[in-house]
């Protein structure tokens, strides 16, 4: 068999396999599939043999311009998936950071203007090519970080023409580099000032302007809902995540983050790929995402740069039988964290995942999180070869040593991307 690059000599060749159609849950979760040993082999950008190094040597004949990598006894992940991020946004709100330290609610600061809000004045003024500038540079961090996927979503336009620059600016951000992109419609972020006074006016001009004008400019994939006390609510979130499911999205739901409204509830029965947050979530909510396929994306960084006492009760969830992943949340207000593996980090010393489940979780569940699952997430035949390699013989190092990038290559596709 032809092959056009090989990554052999992997300590541990982590390879996630066996989830590509579920999502894994309960025990399965910190079940990882590792080869030590192992190598993987890649033709065209998809990964045509993995198994031990010698066994898949013999299998193969390099092209003329092949590459062999030697990982050196190093550990190798399947590239990182990121499900939740706001990646796109002008400025920067490290006022508010200081305000929190000395004990500003973060809905507070929304309600006074703040927030969100000014990310929006911030993200209205820029142009599309500013604003998949700024895009591109967080990309770069992320990637250097080990993601190879991540969702991105729009919500800082609030205005029609706005929300479409900002989806604009994320397709802009696919061309020149390699990080893939699933992006997501979130116009219903926040009441826009100009509605402050009839926010159900706002929500008729998402139904019946904007998701129209999203899926006929082919932007978004998903829609999202930022449901919450002062912001969305429930019943506002089931009409516009019906209207986007009639027109095609798939759904997402920013789901009882700070109260607990029943948005985990919601995003089960509409079929959502994701319900995110789910710090305040109820055990009727977790109940109710067991019995689904809606994978439920925990936020730890969040919590922590939020200085929040309380985070998800995913050791609950877990045993409850829900299917959770990891996501960044990188965003301007309450979450400056682009690195997954800090994520990592965080979700094992504070929602007590152990290393190998905070690692299913921000790779195979992650992609079921955004709908592909069949395409990245595992090291298996037929996959994208998208693979990180880590200066370390451990994969548990990855949690563990906490704020240091231990990333030294990452390939997307059959293309090493960093550390060439
Ligand atoms: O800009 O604060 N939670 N949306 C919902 C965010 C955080 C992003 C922000
Ligand atoms: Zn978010």
């Amino acid at each position: 068999m032809k092959a056009d690059l090989v990554v052999k000599n992997a300590g541990q060749l982590v390879t996630v396999a066996g989830h590509s159609k579920k999502a894994k849950r309960g025990r399965d979760l910190g079940e990882l599939a590792i080869i030590s040993g192992g190598a993987v082999a890649v033709r065209d950008g998809l990964i045509t043999a993995v198994g031990k190094t010698g066994a898949v040597m013999e299998q193969i004949e390099l092209t003329g311009d092949g590459r062999i990598i030697d990982a050196g006894g190093k550990v190798v992940l399947p590239g990182l998936v990121d499900p939740h991020t706001h990646l796109v946004f002008a400025g920067s709100r490290e006022d508010e950071f200081e305000m929190k330290i000395k004990g500003s609610a973060y809905l507070d600061i929304l309600a006074q203007g703040g927030g969100i809000l000014s990310t929006v004045r911030s993200t209205r003024a820029a142009g599309e090519s500013e604003l998949a500038g700024i895009g591109k540079k967080y990309l770069a961090e992320m990637l250097s970080q080990g993601t190879t996927t991540a969702e991105v979503k729009s919500g800082y336009g609030l205005t029609t023409d706005d929300e479409l620059k900002q989806l604009r600016a994320i397709q802009a951000l696919r061309d020149g580099q390699p990080v893939e992109l699933v992006a997501t419609f979130l116009g219903a972020h926040a009441i826009p000032e100009e509605y402050k006074e009839n926010p159900e006016a706002f929500v008729g001009l998402i139904i019946d302007e904007m998701l129209p004008a999203v899926s006929r400019a082919g932007l978004a994939e998903c829609c999202d809902v930022f449901c919450e006390e002062g912001v969305f609510s429930v019943e506002q979130s089931r009409r516009i995540l019906q209207a986007a499911q009639r027109r095609g999205f798939k759904l997402k739901l920013h789901a009882d983050e700070i109260t607990p409204l029943g948005g985990a509830e919601l995003a089960a029965e509409l079929g959502a790929l994701s319900a995110d947050h789910l710090v305040a979530i109820t055990r009727q909510g977790i109940e109710k995402l067991a019995a689904s396929q809606t994978v439920a994306v925990l936020l730890p960084a969040t919590t922590f740069c939020l200085m929040g006492e309380k985070y998800a009760p995913a050791r609950e969830m877990i045993d409850a039988g829900v299917a959770i992943a990891l996501a960044g949340d990188f965003n301007p207000g309450s979450s400056p964290v682009n690195s997954l593996p800090v994520v990592m980090g965080i979700a094992c010393r504070q929602l007590k995942l152990t290393p190998a489940e905070a690692l299913a979780a921000v790779t195979i569940n992650a992609a079921h999180a955004i709908g592909r699952a069949i395409s990245v997430g595992s090291i298996e035949v037929g996959k994208k070869a998208d693979l990180v390699i880590f200066d370390a013989h451990d994969y548990r190092s990855i949690a563990y040593r906490l704020g240091t990038n231990l990333v030294e290559k990452v390939i997307k596709s059959g293309c090493l991307v960093v550390g060439g």
